[in-house]
Protein backbone atom coordinates (compact mmCIF):
# COMPACT_ATOMS: atom_id res chain seq x y z
CA UNK A 1 0.00 0.00 0.00
CA UNK A 2 1.67 3.71 -0.81
CA UNK A 3 3.59 4.82 1.78
CA UNK A 4 2.45 2.29 4.25
CA UNK A 5 5.14 -0.35 3.80
CA UNK A 6 8.18 1.47 6.17
CA UNK A 7 8.31 -0.23 9.66
CA UNK A 8 8.94 2.35 12.44
CA UNK A 9 12.18 2.96 14.05
CA UNK A 10 16.05 2.57 13.64
CA UNK A 11 18.13 1.19 10.70
CA UNK A 12 16.90 -2.54 11.64
CA UNK A 13 15.75 -4.20 8.25
CA UNK A 14 18.74 -5.61 5.72
CA UNK A 15 21.02 -3.09 6.17
CA UNK A 16 22.54 -4.27 9.65
CA UNK A 17 25.90 -4.93 9.20
CA UNK A 18 26.34 -9.13 10.17
CA UNK A 19 29.18 -9.66 12.24
CA UNK A 20 30.61 -13.26 11.63
CA UNK A 21 33.36 -15.38 13.60
CA UNK A 22 34.96 -17.59 10.55
CA UNK A 23 36.90 -20.76 12.21
CA UNK A 24 38.57 -22.05 9.34
CA UNK A 25 40.97 -25.22 9.96
CA UNK A 26 44.16 -23.82 8.73
CA UNK A 27 45.80 -23.24 5.56
CA UNK A 28 46.72 -27.07 5.07
CA UNK A 29 46.55 -27.72 1.45
CA UNK A 30 45.81 -26.30 -1.84
CA UNK A 31 42.00 -26.92 -1.76
CA UNK A 32 41.82 -24.81 1.66
CA UNK A 33 43.07 -21.82 0.42
CA UNK A 34 41.06 -21.58 -2.21
CA UNK A 35 38.03 -22.16 0.19
CA UNK A 36 39.25 -19.66 2.27
CA UNK A 37 39.82 -17.03 -0.64
CA UNK A 38 35.73 -17.57 -1.23
CA UNK A 39 34.54 -17.53 1.97
CA UNK A 40 36.34 -14.00 2.55
CA UNK A 41 34.92 -12.87 -0.88
CA UNK A 42 31.13 -14.25 0.33
CA UNK A 43 31.87 -12.75 3.63
CA UNK A 44 32.98 -8.88 2.20
CA UNK A 45 31.79 -5.36 4.25
CA UNK A 46 30.02 -4.80 0.76
CA UNK A 47 27.80 -7.88 1.14
CA UNK A 48 26.97 -6.46 4.25
CA UNK A 49 29.26 -8.17 6.90
CA UNK A 50 32.00 -7.63 9.09
CA UNK A 51 34.18 -10.70 8.88
CA UNK A 52 36.67 -12.20 11.80
CA UNK A 53 39.09 -14.64 10.32
CA UNK A 54 40.91 -17.56 12.26
CA UNK A 55 42.57 -20.36 10.74
CA UNK A 56 43.83 -22.69 13.44
CA UNK A 57 47.15 -24.57 11.73
CA UNK A 58 45.54 -27.47 11.40
CA UNK A 59 45.24 -27.95 15.62
CA UNK A 60 41.37 -28.56 17.03
CA UNK A 61 42.02 -26.76 20.52
CA UNK A 62 43.07 -23.89 18.93
CA UNK A 63 40.18 -23.69 16.55
CA UNK A 64 37.93 -24.84 19.90
CA UNK A 65 39.49 -21.45 21.71
CA UNK A 66 38.78 -19.33 18.43
CA UNK A 67 34.84 -20.14 18.56
CA UNK A 68 34.84 -19.28 21.99
CA UNK A 69 36.45 -16.37 21.18
CA UNK A 70 33.93 -15.21 19.15
CA UNK A 71 31.22 -16.14 21.33
CA UNK A 72 32.85 -13.88 24.30
CA UNK A 73 33.16 -10.99 21.62
CA UNK A 74 29.25 -11.35 20.33
CA UNK A 75 29.51 -11.90 17.22
CA UNK A 76 25.94 -12.24 15.17
CA UNK A 77 26.75 -15.54 14.24
CA UNK A 78 29.39 -17.90 13.99
CA UNK A 79 31.10 -20.20 10.60
CA UNK A 80 32.85 -23.13 11.51
CA UNK A 81 34.83 -25.64 9.63
CA UNK A 82 35.50 -28.35 11.66
CA UNK A 83 39.21 -29.81 12.12
CA UNK A 84 37.71 -33.01 13.49
CA UNK A 85 34.18 -34.63 13.72
CA UNK A 86 34.62 -34.87 17.49
CA UNK A 87 35.17 -32.48 21.06
CA UNK A 88 32.37 -30.12 19.59
CA UNK A 89 29.69 -30.45 22.08
CA UNK A 90 30.59 -27.99 24.82
CA UNK A 91 31.50 -24.69 23.22
CA UNK A 92 28.16 -25.31 20.56
CA UNK A 93 26.97 -25.43 23.84
CA UNK A 94 27.96 -22.40 24.97
CA UNK A 95 27.26 -20.98 21.51
CA UNK A 96 23.78 -21.66 21.65
CA UNK A 97 23.56 -20.59 25.09
CA UNK A 98 24.73 -17.42 23.90
CA UNK A 99 21.72 -17.02 21.46
CA UNK A 100 24.81 -17.32 18.36
CA UNK A 101 23.85 -19.89 15.84
CA UNK A 102 26.78 -21.72 14.34
CA UNK A 103 26.80 -22.73 10.66
CA UNK A 104 29.09 -25.56 9.40
CA UNK A 105 31.02 -25.16 6.16
CA UNK A 106 33.14 -27.94 4.75
CA UNK A 107 33.29 -30.65 7.25
CA UNK A 108 30.81 -31.99 9.41
CA UNK A 109 30.67 -32.52 13.81
CA UNK A 110 29.33 -35.33 15.82
CA UNK A 111 27.76 -33.09 18.33
CA UNK A 112 23.88 -33.31 18.01
CA UNK A 113 22.00 -30.94 14.88
CA UNK A 114 20.45 -28.96 17.71
CA UNK A 115 23.98 -27.38 18.09
CA UNK A 116 24.07 -25.67 15.08
CA UNK A 117 21.89 -24.12 12.37
CA UNK A 118 22.96 -25.70 9.36
CA UNK A 119 25.95 -27.46 6.80
CA UNK A 120 27.09 -26.62 3.51
CA UNK A 121 29.36 -28.87 2.39
CA UNK A 122 30.10 -31.92 0.17
CA UNK A 123 29.25 -35.99 -0.12
CA UNK A 124 32.99 -36.74 1.06
CA UNK A 125 31.36 -41.19 1.20
CA UNK A 126 30.32 -40.49 -2.83
CA UNK A 127 33.71 -38.81 -3.49
CA UNK A 128 35.46 -42.09 -1.80
CA UNK A 129 32.79 -44.35 -3.66
CA UNK A 130 33.52 -42.68 -7.32
CA UNK A 131 37.57 -43.04 -6.63
CA UNK A 132 37.00 -46.66 -5.34
CA UNK A 133 34.76 -47.33 -8.21
CA UNK A 134 37.57 -46.27 -10.72
CA UNK A 135 39.85 -48.41 -8.77
CA UNK A 136 37.48 -51.54 -8.88
CA UNK A 137 36.91 -50.82 -12.52
CA UNK A 138 40.20 -50.82 -14.14
CA UNK A 139 42.54 -52.84 -11.80
CA UNK A 140 39.82 -55.09 -10.06
CA UNK A 141 39.64 -57.86 -11.87
CA UNK A 142 43.65 -58.83 -11.30
CA UNK A 143 45.60 -58.92 -8.38
CA UNK A 144 46.50 -55.16 -7.36
CA UNK A 145 48.47 -53.27 -4.87
CA UNK A 146 47.10 -50.90 -3.09
CA UNK A 147 48.49 -47.94 -0.60
CA UNK A 148 46.56 -44.58 0.44
CA UNK A 149 47.58 -41.98 1.79
CA UNK A 150 44.47 -40.89 4.49
CA UNK A 151 43.29 -36.97 4.90
CA UNK A 152 43.79 -36.08 8.80
CA UNK A 153 42.39 -38.43 11.14
CA UNK A 154 39.37 -37.81 12.73
CA UNK A 155 38.08 -35.52 10.20
CA UNK A 156 34.72 -36.30 8.99
CA UNK A 157 36.96 -35.86 5.01
CA UNK A 158 39.14 -38.42 5.59
CA UNK A 159 36.71 -40.82 7.68
CA UNK A 160 33.75 -40.80 4.88
CA UNK A 161 36.15 -41.17 2.24
CA UNK A 162 37.61 -44.19 3.27
CA UNK A 163 34.21 -45.85 4.04
CA UNK A 164 33.11 -44.96 0.47
CA UNK A 165 36.35 -46.17 -1.25
CA UNK A 166 36.28 -48.99 0.77
CA UNK A 167 32.71 -50.56 0.08
CA UNK A 168 33.89 -49.97 -3.84
CA UNK A 169 36.59 -52.05 -3.81
CA UNK A 170 35.19 -55.07 -1.68
CA UNK A 171 34.88 -58.26 -3.83
CA UNK A 172 38.14 -57.00 -6.32
CA UNK A 173 41.16 -58.62 -6.27
CA UNK A 174 42.70 -55.10 -4.54
CA UNK A 175 44.85 -55.93 -1.78
CA UNK A 176 45.50 -53.17 0.35
CA UNK A 177 49.37 -52.77 1.34
CA UNK A 178 49.18 -50.29 3.84
CA UNK A 179 46.78 -47.14 4.93
CA UNK A 180 48.46 -44.11 6.69
CA UNK A 181 47.70 -40.32 7.09
CA UNK A 182 49.45 -37.67 5.49
CA UNK A 183 47.15 -34.89 7.23
CA UNK A 184 46.46 -33.52 3.91
CA UNK A 185 49.59 -31.96 3.51
CA UNK A 186 52.58 -32.06 0.42
CA UNK A 187 55.07 -32.38 3.64
CA UNK A 188 53.40 -35.36 5.36
CA UNK A 189 51.97 -37.26 1.52
CA UNK A 190 55.93 -37.30 0.32
CA UNK A 191 57.23 -38.42 3.68
CA UNK A 192 54.72 -41.16 4.04
CA UNK A 193 54.99 -42.08 0.17
CA UNK A 194 58.43 -42.45 1.35
CA UNK A 195 57.97 -45.05 3.82
CA UNK A 196 55.22 -47.09 1.96
CA UNK A 197 57.81 -47.27 -1.34
CA UNK A 198 60.85 -48.57 1.37
CA UNK A 199 58.61 -50.86 2.65
CA UNK A 200 57.09 -52.21 -0.88
CA UNK A 201 59.17 -50.78 -3.72
CA UNK A 202 57.80 -51.69 -7.27
CA UNK A 203 54.94 -54.03 -5.89
CA UNK A 204 52.66 -51.01 -4.89
CA UNK A 205 50.76 -50.86 -8.50
CA UNK A 206 47.54 -47.66 -7.46
CA UNK A 207 48.40 -45.01 -4.67
CA UNK A 208 44.82 -43.36 -3.76
CA UNK A 209 45.38 -40.04 -1.65
CA UNK A 210 42.45 -38.56 0.33
CA UNK A 211 43.24 -35.11 -0.98
CA UNK A 212 45.44 -33.44 -4.25
CA UNK A 213 48.28 -32.46 -2.05
CA UNK A 214 49.60 -35.91 -0.40
CA UNK A 215 49.71 -36.93 -3.73
CA UNK A 216 51.80 -33.96 -5.29
CA UNK A 217 53.86 -35.20 -2.15
CA UNK A 218 53.95 -38.50 -3.19
CA UNK A 219 55.06 -37.78 -7.10
CA UNK A 220 58.71 -36.27 -5.30
CA UNK A 221 58.94 -39.49 -3.53
CA UNK A 222 57.90 -41.94 -6.34
CA UNK A 223 60.21 -40.19 -8.84
CA UNK A 224 63.07 -40.38 -5.92
CA UNK A 225 62.50 -44.00 -6.32
CA UNK A 226 62.87 -44.22 -10.20
CA UNK A 227 59.49 -45.06 -10.72
CA UNK A 228 57.35 -43.41 -13.15
CA UNK A 229 54.00 -41.58 -11.62
CA UNK A 230 50.91 -42.22 -14.05
CA UNK A 231 52.86 -45.12 -15.24
CA UNK A 232 54.39 -47.41 -12.63
CA UNK A 233 52.07 -46.17 -9.95
CA UNK A 234 48.52 -45.54 -10.87
CA UNK A 235 47.36 -42.56 -8.78
CA UNK A 236 43.63 -41.48 -7.75
CA UNK A 237 42.95 -38.45 -6.02
CA UNK A 238 40.31 -36.45 -4.42
CA UNK A 239 39.90 -32.29 -4.79
CA UNK A 240 41.14 -31.05 -8.17
CA UNK A 241 42.69 -27.91 -7.50
CA UNK A 242 44.60 -26.34 -9.96
CA UNK A 243 47.96 -28.15 -9.29
CA UNK A 244 46.25 -31.73 -9.63
CA UNK A 245 44.57 -31.06 -12.46
CA UNK A 246 47.92 -30.04 -13.96
CA UNK A 247 49.37 -33.34 -12.89
CA UNK A 248 46.80 -35.25 -14.13
CA UNK A 249 46.73 -33.79 -17.60
CA UNK A 250 50.46 -34.23 -17.60
CA UNK A 251 49.75 -37.94 -17.30
CA UNK A 252 51.18 -38.00 -13.72
CA UNK A 253 48.17 -38.52 -12.14
CA UNK A 254 45.57 -41.20 -13.70
CA UNK A 255 41.89 -39.79 -12.27
CA UNK A 256 40.58 -37.10 -9.81
CA UNK A 257 37.31 -36.89 -7.93
CA UNK A 258 36.50 -33.23 -7.72
CA UNK A 259 35.92 -31.43 -4.13
CA UNK A 260 34.13 -27.74 -4.85
CA UNK A 261 36.06 -25.54 -2.23
CA UNK A 262 33.93 -22.83 -3.55
CA UNK A 263 30.70 -22.86 -0.71
CA UNK A 264 31.41 -18.72 0.03
CA UNK A 265 28.24 -17.55 -1.51
CA UNK A 266 25.89 -20.58 -0.57
CA UNK A 267 27.17 -20.76 3.22
CA UNK A 268 26.94 -16.12 3.48
CA UNK A 269 23.34 -16.65 1.60
CA UNK A 270 22.57 -19.59 4.79
CA UNK A 271 24.17 -16.81 7.47
CA UNK A 272 21.86 -13.68 6.13
CA UNK A 273 18.72 -16.19 6.52
CA UNK A 274 19.54 -17.65 10.22
CA UNK A 275 20.34 -14.35 11.34
CA UNK A 276 17.24 -12.72 9.77
CA UNK A 277 15.41 -15.55 11.97
CA UNK A 278 14.22 -17.39 8.62
CA UNK A 279 14.21 -21.04 7.95
CA UNK A 280 16.35 -23.12 6.43
CA UNK A 281 17.74 -26.26 5.55
CA UNK A 282 20.08 -28.56 8.15
CA UNK A 283 22.34 -28.98 5.12
CA UNK A 284 23.17 -28.28 1.62
CA UNK A 285 24.91 -30.56 -0.23
CA UNK A 286 27.05 -28.99 -3.27
CA UNK A 287 27.60 -31.12 -6.34
CA UNK A 288 31.13 -32.61 -7.40
CA UNK A 289 32.50 -34.38 -10.98
CA UNK A 290 35.35 -36.32 -11.58
CA UNK A 291 38.48 -36.17 -14.47
CA UNK A 292 40.32 -38.90 -16.17
CA UNK A 293 43.15 -37.22 -17.69
CA UNK A 294 41.16 -36.31 -21.59
CA UNK A 295 38.96 -34.52 -19.11
CA UNK A 296 41.40 -32.92 -17.09
CA UNK A 297 43.41 -30.99 -20.29
CA UNK A 298 39.85 -29.91 -21.79
CA UNK A 299 38.82 -28.45 -18.18
CA UNK A 300 41.74 -26.44 -17.24
CA UNK A 301 41.81 -23.81 -19.26
CA UNK A 302 38.21 -22.92 -17.78
CA UNK A 303 39.25 -24.21 -13.72
CA UNK A 304 38.55 -21.42 -11.07
CA UNK A 305 40.99 -22.72 -8.48
C1 LIG B 1 37.30 -31.45 1.87
C2 LIG B 1 38.28 -30.73 2.77
C3 LIG B 1 39.63 -31.38 2.68
C4 LIG B 1 40.23 -31.36 1.29
C5 LIG B 1 41.67 -31.17 1.63
O1 LIG B 1 36.08 -30.78 1.87
O2 LIG B 1 37.86 -30.76 4.11
O3 LIG B 1 40.51 -30.65 3.54
O4 LIG B 1 40.00 -32.52 0.55
C6 LIG B 1 41.56 -30.12 2.72
O5 LIG B 1 42.47 -30.75 0.56
O6 LIG B 1 42.75 -29.99 3.39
Amino acid sequence: CAGGGNTAGGGGGDDKVITVGFAQTGSESGWRSANTESMKEAFSEANGFNLIFNAADNKPEAQIAAVRSFINQGVDAIVLAPIVTDGWDDVLKEAKDANIPVILEDRTVSAPEDLYASWVGLDFKKEGETAGKWVADNFGKTPTNLVVLEGTTGSSAATDRAAGFDEAIKGTDIKVLDSQTGNFTRAEGKTVMEGFLQKYGSTINVLFAHNDDMGLGALDAIKAAGLKPGTDIKIVTIDAVKDGMTALADGEFNYIVECNPLLGDKVAEVVKKVVAGESVDKSYIVEDQAFDQEQAKAALPDRKY
